[in-house]
């Protein structure tokens, strides 16, 4: 059971100015920041990051969409990380989020659903490499 997780508050989350709300919903769940930025992917760093869904459908669609604007990838530490923070979210598809997820709470589509979250352990931890160095990890662990 590893103890870290990747979120990214989306484009969506950013222009709706809810980054301060939602932050504060998964510190309040008891979520650590171990590292956070803002940042605007480019279509190179968005394609690397979602690399597992190339063949999908919605692929292009979603590229254009989380290089839209700027988003906030932040590192994430709690015990049971990866399925806590999961649940916290809600289901991808927002209409099908329970109540009180953020998901539910913000998202608007399947798409423009607000954060994400690493689906897996092993994920995790190449999706927070794939924004922050071992340094940017290693000085704030602990704060
Ligand atoms: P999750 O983010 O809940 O793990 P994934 O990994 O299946 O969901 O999908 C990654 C992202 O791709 C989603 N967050 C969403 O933005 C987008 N996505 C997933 N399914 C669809 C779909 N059917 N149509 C459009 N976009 C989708």
């Amino acid at each position: 059971m590893g103890n870290r997780t990747l979120a990214i508050l989306k484009p969506d989350c950013v222009k709706k100015n809810l980054i301060g709300e939602v932050l504060s919903k998964i510190t309040g769940a008891g979520f650590k920041v171990l590292a956070l930025k803002m940042t605007k992917l480019t279509k190179d760093s968005a394609g690397g990051f979602y690399e597992i869904h190339k063949e999908r459908p919605f692929f292009n669609d979603l590229i254009e969409y989380m290089t839209s604007g700027a988003c906030v990838p932040i590192a994430l530490e709690k015990e049971n990380a990866v399925e806590d923070f999961r649940k916290l979210i809600g289901a991808t598809d927002p209409t099908k989020a329970e109540e009180g997820t953020i998901r539910k709470l913000y998202a608007e589509s399947i798409e423009q659903n607000i954060v994400h979250g690493s689906d897996s352990d092993e994920n995790a931890a190449k999706e927070i490499s794939h924004f922050f160095s071992r340094k940017e990890l290693l000085e704030n662990n602990g704060h």
